[in-house]
């Protein structure tokens, strides 16, 4: 059993009007997914889901902390943080959907958000494959003189991947603005960190490269702004790349094809005492920022935004098979269905 931690200490450090939105945002990522959820069992989402059911602060906190113009880039665990970047929630639900109005144009589902104009640079399916995409947006921006964050989420199993070390290395190395957010969530699929790693302190690995590190409470929406805030500064005033460790928990199944064999019930009930979402709404409510009411409002208006999202996804068109070969590169030229033969 890997114990949850203790309750958040302290008051929240923010006026009504700051900390609403953080809990409107977490409110947005729970019902989206949750209906996720539920039209993957009726058959309307097909593929792979993962949801985030349970880390919602790590994304909210951290998007909450960094400039509009940052760039996104994430793991196929990744609803969330589309969500709070501004992706539309009826492009992301007609993504899940594989409909053509999706924000990757129903070519890439759940693991495959994709968003140029919101900055988000996925969604990606291959464990670590984010590190080095991240890497390159920042050497970008760094060649080109752009004032910009890229923050990289990121699984911890990821840092088992050569691509995390050779990401890590050449940002330290070459000082490249990128915050580097590992979403701690104890487990690679059914993998406790324990069982695969020589080194558990995460921290300490990414300190290995010289980088400045921190470690926050992932649980707590407060906690991961806080950190974020710290961190992204850091690396805005040129300070090289930060490495941020948010401590979470996912509360469901890796993806929908989990028996969840590898973790006592128990301690998956201690960590949703810490859930993210009912301790920052209790806390609001105990120092008077939040009205019963007011909460059942923001949670009637992420209720209303996913219906409308699913009337959208629903109403959407499925990709026609005779485009299935646009856009995608073979290094053998073969004839398109539409007899062009070209690549495109
Ligand atoms: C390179 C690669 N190896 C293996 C997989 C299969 N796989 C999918 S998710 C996953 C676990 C990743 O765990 P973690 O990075 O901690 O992220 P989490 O799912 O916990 O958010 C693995 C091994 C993959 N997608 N890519
Ligand atoms: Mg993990």
């Amino acid at each position: 059993m890997i114990p949850a931690p203790p309750p958040p200490a302290g008051p929240v450090p923010y006026a009504k009007a700051q900390a609403l939105p953080l809990l409107r945002d977490m409110l947005r990522i729970r019902r989206f997914e949750e209906k996720c959820a539920e039209m993957y069992g009726a058959g309307k989402i097909r593929g792979f889901l993962h949801l985030y059911i349970g880390e919602e602060a790590v994304a909210v906190g951290a998007l909450h902390a960094l400039d509009a113009g940052d760039n996104i880039v994430a793991t196929y665990r990744e609803h969330g943080h589309a969500l709070v970047r501004g992706v539309g929630m009826d492009v992301v639900m007609a993504e899940m959907y594989g409909k053509r109005e999706g924000c990757s144009r129903g070519r890439g589902g759940s693991m495959h958000l994709f968003d140029a104009k919101a900055r988000l640079y996925g969604g990606n399916a291959i464990v670590g494959g984010g590190l080095p995409i991240a890497v390159g947006l920042a050497l970008a921006d760094s060649m080109q003189g752009v004032a910009r964050v890229t923050a990289c989420f990121f699984g911890e199993g990821a840092m088992a991947e050569g691509a995390f070390h050779e990401s890590m290395n050449l940002a330290a190395l070459w000082k490249l603005p990128v915050l580097f957010c590992c979403e701690n969530n104890l487990y690679a699929m059914g993998t406790a960190l324990a069982r695969s790693e020589a080194q558990t302190d995460l921290c300490a690995k990414a300190a290995s490269y010289g980088m400045a590190t921190l470690r926050a409470d992932g649980q707590d929406v407060v906690a991961v702004r806080e950190a974020t805030l710290t961190a992204q500064g850091h690396v805005r005033e040129g300070d090289g790349p930060f490495f941020v460790e948010y401590q979470t928990y996912r509360f469901r199944a890796h993806s929908m094809f989990d028996a969840e064999l590898y973790r006592d019930k128990r301690e998956v009930e201690a960590w949703k005492t810490r859930g993210p979402l009912h301790t920052f709404s209790a806390r609001l409510k105990a120092e008077g920022k939040l009205t019963e009411e007011e909460f059942l409002a923001l949670d009637r208006d992420a209720l209303a935004e996913v219906d409308r999202a699913v009337a959208f996804a629903e109403a959407g068109t499925p990709e026609p098979v005779e485009d299935l070969l646009r856009d995608v590169i073979s290094p053998s030229p073969r004839p398109s269905p539409r007899g062009e033969g070209e690549l495109r």
